[in-house]
Order: C-alpha cells, then sequence, then structure tokens
C-alpha cells in the first residue's frame, strides 16, 4: 500500500502554505477557485492503444503515429473505456472532458463506414457525459482506413479517395455539434490528418491546394460557435512522412486565420528544440481561441504521458502571462501502450494540472514590475525562487478538496481496480 496522506496535516501544511504565498500577494483559496473552473480534454484513446471500436478492427495503423507496448487490461468495447476512464477521471481534481475519435463510435457491431456515421452513433457517449457532467470534444479518424493507406487523404490525387475523406469530416463536425447542442457546451471538431511523404517530394505545392480545396469544402457550412468549434493540428513530421507533411505549421496558421477557424497546437508536433509556449502570445494576438495538445515527445513525436517537466511550465506559464486561461482549451494526446493505461492516464492529467496550478500561483505581478522597471536581474532571480514556493501544499489540498487522494495514495486505488477489473480481461 502506498501512504495516504493525513487530513489535518495537509490543512496544516496548506495554512502555511497560504502565508508564504500571501506574502507574494497570492490568495491560494482564490487559486484553487481558479482550478476548479479549467478544464482539461481528457484523450479516451489512451485507454485502448488508438484503436477503435469498428467491427473487425486491426489496431492503430499507418497515419505517422504508433502506441508501442502490450500491457494487459486494455479497454475492448465503449463500456470499458468508459468505466476506465470513470475510474481514472475519479482520481483527478477538477471537472474536465472527454475526447472523442469517430472511429469510437458504437454501431451495435454493425460495420457503417465512415462517411455514414451520424450524432446517434453517440448517444451512449452523450448520455454518459451528460449523467457524468464532463463536456465531450470531438475528431475526425483519417488513420487506420484502407483509404489513408497511400499516405495521402485530404490532400489526395485522388478525387474518390478525397471525396470520401471530405464527407467523413463533414459528417463528423454534425455529430461534433450535435454533441455540443446536447450538452449545452460546444464541442471542439479537431482535424489531423496524416498526409505526408517519406522522401522528399518533387511537388510539395499540389497537395496543399488540393488541401486547401478540400477544407474549403468541409468547412463551408457555418454552424456559429454555440455547439460547435472547429479546429486544425498541424504536425512538421510523422513515422512514414518524415520529409514532408502536406498539414504543416505555415499552411494551416494561414489557413486558420484566413477563415476564422481555430489552430492545435500539439507539443510533439515541432522540431525537439522548439517549445510551443514561445508560439502562444503570437496566435493570441491574431486569434481569439486556440488548442493545445499537451504530449512529451522523447527525442521525435512520441506521445509519451505528460510530466511536469520544463516544457508543460514553460505552456501553462505563458497563458498566464497571456492572461488566456478563457480563450486557450487544454486537450492531452499522449498513448502509451507499456504500461497501465489508468496510470497513464491519471499521471498525465495531475501532471497538467500541476503545471496549470503552479503557473496561478506564480506571483507574476512581481515579475512584471521587475521586468517593467528594467531590473532584468532581479526577474531572473525572482524566477527562480518561485521555484521552491509550496505549490504541492496547496496541490494536495486541492485534491483533498475535490474528494480525490492526495499524493501516491491514488495508486493503491489503481491497484484495487487491476486485481478486480483489469486482470479479468483477456
Ligand atoms: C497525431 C496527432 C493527433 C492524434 C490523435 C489520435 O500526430 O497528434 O492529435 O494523436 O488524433
Ligand atoms: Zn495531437
Amino acid at each position: 500500500m502506498y501512504p495516504v496522506l493525513l487530513k489535518e496535516q495537509i490543512e496544516e501544511n496548506y495554512l502555511r502554505a497560504c502565508k508564504t504565498y500571501a506574502a507574494y500577494g497570492i490568495d491560494t483559496d482564490k487559486v484553487i477557485g481558479i482550478m476548479k473552473s479549467i478544464p482539461v480534454s481528457i484523450h479516451c484513446w489512451q485507454g485502448d492503444d488508438v484503436a477503435g471500436f469498428e467491427p473487425g478492427k486491426k489496431g492503430l495503423s499507418g497515419g505517422g503515429i504508433l502506441a508501442t507496448g502490450n500491457y494487459p487490461g486494455k479497454a475492448g468495447n465503449a463500456d470499458e473505456l468508459r468505466m476506465d476512464l470513470e475510474k481514472a477521471m475519479s482520481l483527478v481534481p477538477g471537472r474536465h472532458r472527454v475526447n472523442l475519435h469517430a472511429f469510437y463510435a458504437e454501431t451495435g457491431g454493425k460495420p457503417v463506414e465512415r462517411d455514414q456515421l451520424k450524432p446517434e452513433h453517440f448517444k451512449n457517449w452523450i448520455e454518459w457525459a451528460k449523467k457524468n457532467k464532463t463536456g465531450l470534444d470531438f475528431n475526425p479518424t483519417i488513420f487506420s482506413h484502407p483509404l489513408a493507406d497511400s499516405g495521402y487523404t485530404l490532400s489526395s490525387r485522388d478525387k474518390s479517395v478525397r471525396s470520401f475523406w471530405i464527407r467523413h469530416v463533414k459528417a463528423s463536425r454534425e455529430i461534433a455539434c450535435q454533441i455540443g447542442r446536447e450538452l449545452k457546451n460546444p464541442c471542439i471538431n479537431n482535424l489531423w490528418i496524416p498526409d505526408g511523404s517519406k522522401d522528399t517530394p518533387a511537388d510539395r505545392l499540389t497537395p496543399r491546394i488540393i488541401l486547401k480545396d478540400s477544407l474549403d469544402e468541409i468547412y463551408e457550412k457555418h454552424y456559429g460557435s454555440d455547439f460547435l468549434l472547429d479546429s486544425l493540428e498541424s504536425k512538421l513530421f510523422g513515422i512514414g512522412s518524415e520529409s514532408y507533411v502536406a498539414g504543416s505549421h505555415e499552411f494551416y496558421l494561414s489557413y486558420a486565420l484566413k477563415n476564422g477557424l481555430m489552430i492545435c497546437l500539439d507539443s510533439g508536433h515541432f522540431h525537439p528544440t522548439e517549445n510551443i509556449a514561445d508560439k502562444i502570445s503570437s496566435i493570441l494576438t491574431f486569434s481569439r481561441e486556440l488548442l493545445l495538445h499537451l504530449s512529451r515527445g522523447v527525442r521525435w513525436d512520441s506521445d509519451h504521458v505528460v510530466t511536469l517537466n520544463d516544457q508543460i511550465l514553460s505552456i501553462a506559464q505563458e497563458v498566464k502571462h497571456c492572461r488566456a486561461f478563457g480563450r486557450v482549451h487544454f486537450a492531452l494526446d499522449y498513448f502509451d501502450a507499456s504500461i497501465n493505461r489508468i496510470t497513464a492516464w491519471v499521471t498525465g492529467t495531475r501532471a497538467a494540472l500541476k503545471a496549470i496550478l503552479i503557473a496561478l500561483l506564480e506571483p507574476t505581478d512581481m515579475l512584471l514590475q521587475a521586468e517593467n522597471s528594467g531590473n532584468l536581474g532581479e526577474r531572473l532571480a525572482l524566477t527562480e525562487e518561485f521555484k521552491t514556493l509550496p505549490f504541492g501544499n496547496v496541490w494536495n489540498k486541492y485534491c483533498i478538496d475535490e474528494s480525490v487522494p492526495a499524493g501516491s495514495g491514488w495508486l493503491n486505488t489503481i491497484n484495487e481496480y487491476t486485481e478486480r477489473i483489469l486482470k479479468k480481461r483477456d
């Protein structure tokens, strides 16, 4: 058994932390209140290694992404996936969202082509979201499909391939809008396509022009922003598309700004030394909203579980510095099949939330004061000092306030669930 922190001790430590933060002008009670209002969209695909539920599914294929590992206990159907998600969400403080992919449709065992998907295929998810009071987000699934095998989908020179995917994304927008309407909470429909080339193409332009035409057709219909928000996710390279990706950052940034759509920045989709934190303020200068896919690349876009590292901290700090918690949507995007999948969900979500908490607790006004008075030595020194402020005591208090285990005690719950449920799965 892992140690469970005592409530009295957490309260005592919290009071001490309160005083320390108060000396820096930070009201910790207020920060905990803000934390409760910031949702993170938890990706359902960590629970089954991005396999989906299509009848006869073969698992993740093509698409420039890869889930490695074969840890036992993965969810094999929607009920198992929802049950696992509920368990994970019960170990995370706050009220969050769940991010779906089109191939998590429930079609009653009947094959339904992706361009024929309808909101009714997601009614169980919608009911479940209502019951659990969580918002839902959505993604068309443009990989793990024979019509994606050529490496080109919406930018394909083959008209029938392209039309199929255009119909699929249109169907996805319809579904996402219906989800948003039923939940009375806008649903983000995020588009990512794998299109690209393993080796240097002779023509980079034609697929991009075709992709632009496809997007024009897809986004022709206006839904308003009450129930549906559309976003576009770029990528620098993928497995099998190392030399060229049609939907690059420059491509989608230009398209999104021209057409009033939202950009999605995935923290693994840039050069390893490039940090998406640096891009946030530029995009917010021109765009009202922004979607972030929080991931952890290890040497490449490897989709490792998010941990509390410098990258995630700088992203959260940047959102704070831009005063943009109301404009930036946080979503998680990683898939590790080599460890307990619920542990992966909880670890990554808690890490992302800790980064947001640390950013909210930062005495930013002091940094600004130093900066504005030209005292950059003080700005540097303060940045270093703030790193050791007692955020952990505020985190623990936030957890118990939300009736979630503080410290490593949540692992006991996972171990119990693993014995009782996961080990019984084949
Ligand atoms: C792929 C993108 C995309 C996917 C999910 C499954 O590189 O990051 O967001 O991970 O759609
Ligand atoms: Zn992503």
